[in-house]
């Protein structure tokens, strides 16, 4: 009797054996693209897979002192849009797991602690349709022919304090005329890796496979509110408790600290691309490029031709968007 049972457990545990390995080969099978992968994804309208290890900006920029120990959480590692019907879904995957909390303990309205994400989105890929500058406190800009239509801001805390710092600086013209353009996301929520945005399509518009993005991370400060500021954190020279170290200590240095970018080498070029001095108007903000996807699938390709790379063409000739003042080319 012992001899059969024992020969009916041998038998289970080798038919549970054959079992999982045939999962294991089936999932694999699924991931390299079987039917449930397709139908998996068949909402995913575009999907960009950023490098890894370039939450540095331009390429110098330092955590923050008090976060040097949570090295990746600015780190951008995905970003999914997703057609949800009546619905968009932004999902924005980080290198390292979200904090609910700061490290006094401090929470938001929305359960989480560090991140400010914008998400620009291109719509018509026209010249001279749309927004080239970016919100305040960004200190990018965006190509003429790469401008944004509409822009997601997906931050920890209320998204009305957004609504109203447009509101009471409705004297910078240039982002009272983009206010309707402006989307401070309300349903946000964060899981283990990502930050996820819902926002309803008759606000940004039913996507195409042409749209072009770009993501800024930035890190959130709650008390920036300045005329060039919008809740995020700063760069300057030294980081201290509240600011990113490696920029510079006049308005100019780019505030962010991830994009969309085929490697580090092209994200540090264009990122690098700035003047910033004492005389903030003749600071030159460095130029963005959009990520384009063609199709539903389909790895979009990096703008090369958009992008000016100093360290390889020593030579070529500066764009001359780089040689005009800042308030110029607002419009
Ligand atoms: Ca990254
Ligand atoms: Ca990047």
């Amino acid at each position: 009797m012992i001899g059969l049972k024992s020969l009916k457990l041998l038998a289970s545990l080798i038919f549970i054996s054959i079992f999982c390995v045939g999962c294991g080969g089936k999932s694999t099978k699924t991931w390299e693209g079987g039917i449930k992968s397709v139908e998996k994804t068949s909402k995913v309208v575009f999907r960009y897979n950023d490098s890894l290890f370039d939450d540095r900006g331009t390429g110098r920029y330092t955590y923050p002192i008090p976060l040097e120990e949570k090295e990746g959480i600015f780190d951008l590692k995905s970003f999914v849009v997703r057609d949800l019907g009546n619905i968009l879904e932004f999902v924005v995957e980080f290198r390292r797991p979200i904090d609910p909390e700061d490290i006094n303990g401090k929470s938001y309205q929305n359960g989480w602690a560090y991140q400010l994400v914008d998400i620009y989105i291109d719509t018509d890929h026209k010249s001279v349709s749309g927004n080239t500058f970016s919100l305040p406190g960004r200190n990018i800009e965006f190509n003429d022919d790469e401008a944004w239509d509409k822009v997601i801001v997906i931050s920890p805390d209320s998204e009305k304090l957004v609504k109203n710092y447009i509101q009471s600086n409705s004297d910078m013209r240039y982002l009272f005329d983009a206010r309707n353009d402006i989307i401070p996301a309300h349903n946000v929520f964060s899981k283990t890796y990502t930050l996820v945005a819902r926002v309803r399509k008759s606000e940004v518009g039913d996507p195409q496979p042409d749209w072009g993005y770009q993501i800024c991370v930035m890190g959130f400060d709650q008390d920036n509110e300045k005329r060039n500021g919008l809740f995020n954190m700063e760069v300057k020279s030294f980081a201290n408790e509240t600011r990113f170290g490696g920029g510079t200590d006049y308005d100019g240095s780019p505030n962010v600290i991830d994009i969309l970018s085929p490697d580090k080498k092209s994200q540090y070029s264009v990122m690098s691309q700035f003047r910033s001095n004492p005389y903030t108007k003749e600071n030159l903000a460095a130029i963005i490029p959009m990520v384009y996807g063609k199709s539903k699938q389909n790895m979009p390709k990096f703008r090369q031709n958009s992008m000016v790379q100093p360290n390889i063409r020593q030579n070529a000739p500066i764009d001359r968007r780089y040689m005009e003042p800042l308030e110029g080319r607002r419009r």
